[in-house]
């Protein structure tokens, strides 16, 4: 992809009179709110008949463009400034037919870094980002900065700079969806925290993703890697490197863990940074989020005391391994957003207990065989779930007993009919929601209260 950065510049909003934005979800509606804020004339294009925003917007900009359903090849105007999505592939005949007019493709995050003033903590990476991007937040804000907490997490970036927040830091979880559309980072610390295989039906290969996830390293001032990760260990030209993994570090750039005399540490080189067992949330990959959130915040004047706090008090987010109810010695685990097979394949692995696993959802074209490697004989029972449920039993054929349901009300049935005392029954689908839920959120509350719903009969 071309670095439009040269010919964006930082008064690229100011250059234009007109914007095209493609897509009315949050991201579209808050760059519409921007846009118009700075003076410019805004037209909105969905694929769909009816998007979620429509209503909000005629009602708050009635002066503004609409047209609702399928794209149309060459109905775009490349010398307006057009402003994608991040659910809309830059593949689109359309946006493909404009670029090659010379349009400017940017995203909201583009807009945001060109208006920001402040320093940028940039997280990516397939699984970690949310819990990464909170805790970082989290640390700054313990040592006495005010953070911005946006992007993919849930809050446009843009909604900052138009109702003119202030903030110290910000700290942004970016989509391999919203670098695409980002020409210059600029971060003060970036970080890559894994990459395995999401998002195939977006990318032609692994290495498509794994390059529109290394944007987030352009102009960074440091970037934090996970040490000897094949496919991220290519990358080698940064300004500076910190790295993090579970083995001993060998000098300040590196983040790891030590046994010591009373335990085991968490260690910057050679400085102790905490006990491993003050850490509340569960799971080595955690340990290595929370080391990751160290590095990223290393160039900050915070107190060692205030990050270590931030950690300590830090339970992790909802919909990740979160246990929703136990009852009869039943754990019922909610890990919702695990919308990938690496997010599932760790919270398999992370389990000691045997497990009754409710799996399936919209697959994006996910490899599902190599969920295999973290089928141990702890797994009872998989129950599947969605459109892609058959995907997953085609790919797992005789390495585990499998089930289907029709909803998640009767996942939960046909699970709590197989748990035993002292099981845990795991909600990780490793495929997105949208089938069935209008997210992971809705996916993982519609879980939580079937459980509850069954408890609550008596018959669990
Ligand atoms: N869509 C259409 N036609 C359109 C535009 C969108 O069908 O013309 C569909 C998309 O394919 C997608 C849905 O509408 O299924 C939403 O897309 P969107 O670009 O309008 O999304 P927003 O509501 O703006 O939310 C986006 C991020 N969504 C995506 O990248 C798909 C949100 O991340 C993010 O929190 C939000 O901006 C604020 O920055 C969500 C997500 O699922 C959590 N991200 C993916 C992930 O984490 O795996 C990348
Ligand atoms: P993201 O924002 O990248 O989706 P989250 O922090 O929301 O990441 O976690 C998503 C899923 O990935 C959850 O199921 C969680 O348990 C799992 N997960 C979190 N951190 C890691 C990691 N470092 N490696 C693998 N899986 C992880």
């Amino acid at each position: 992809m071309v670095d439009q950065r040269h010919s964006i510049g930082s008064d690229m909003v100011a250059r234009y009179q007109r914007a095209t934005v493609i897509g009315l979800g949050m991201s579209g509606y808050s760059a519409v709110r921007y846009l118009r804020a700075c003076g410019l004339a805004v037209s909105v294009l969905d694929s769909r008949d009816a998007p979620p925003l429509a209503a909000r917007l005629a009602e708050a900009f009635p002066e503004v463009d609409v047209r609702f359903g399928a794209f149309v090849d060459d109905c775009l105007d490349a010398s307006t400034l057009i402003v994608a999505s991040p659910g809309v592939s830059l593949q689109e005949p359309m946006l493909q037919s404009v670029r090659r007019q010379g349009a400017q493709i940017v995203g909201d995050v583009e807009l945001f870094l060109q208006a920001n003033t402040k320093p940028v903590i940039a997280i990516t990476g397939s699984n970690g980002k949310s819990t990464v991007t909170t805790l970082v937040g989290e640390m700054v804000a313990a040592g006495g900065l005010r953070p911005l907490v946006a992007g993919n997490i849930g809050v446009p970036v843009l909604d900052s700079i138009t109702d003119a927040l202030e903030f110290d830091v910000a700290v942004l979880e970016l989509s391999s969806f919203q670098l695409e559309t980002t020409y210059h980072v600029g971060a003060a610390a970036a970080a890559i925290l894994n990459v395995s295989e999401d998002h195939m039906d977006r990318y032609a290969s692994m290495g498509d993703y794994v390059l529109a996830k290394s944007r987030i390293l352009k102009g960074a001032q440091r970037a934090v890697l996970p040490r000897h990760d094949e496919q991220l260990s290519q990358i080698t030209q940064v300004a500076k490197l910190l790295s993090f993994e579970l083995d001993e570090p060998a000098n300040e750039d590196e983040f790891g863990l030590k046994r010591q005399h009373d335990g085991r540490w968490l260690m910057q080189g050679k400085k102790r940074l905490m006990k491993l067992g003050d850490i509340a949330l569960t799971g080595l990959h955690n340990v290595k989020n929370v080391l990751s959130a160290f590095a990223l915040t290393d160039f900050l004047a915070l107190s060692l005391d205030a990050r270590v706090g931030a950690v300590k008090a830090f339970v992790g987010l909802p919909h990740r391994m979160q246990t929703v109810a136990v009852h009869n010695r039943v754990t019922w685990v909610n890990d919702s957003k695990a919308t990938n097979v690496g997010a599932t394949s760790t919270a398999l692995l992370s389990l000691e207990q045997p497990v009754i696993w409710i799996a399936g959802g919209q697959g994006k074209g996910a490899d599902f065989s190599t969920l295999a490697d973290a089928i141990t004989d702890n797994i009872q029972l998989l129950v599947l779930i969605g459109v892609d449920g058959p995907k997953i039993e085609a790919a797992l054929q005789g390495r585990v007993r499998m089930q289907r349901a029709a909803d998640m009300s009767e996942a939960v049935a046909l699970a709590a009919a197989a748990a035993e005392p002292g099981q845990v029954v795991l909600l990780s689908p490793a495929c997105a929601s949208f089938d069935m839920y209008r997210g992971f959120e809705h996916r993982g509350a519609v879980f939580a209260e079937c459980v509850q719903d069954y408890i609550g009969r008596g018959a669990a």
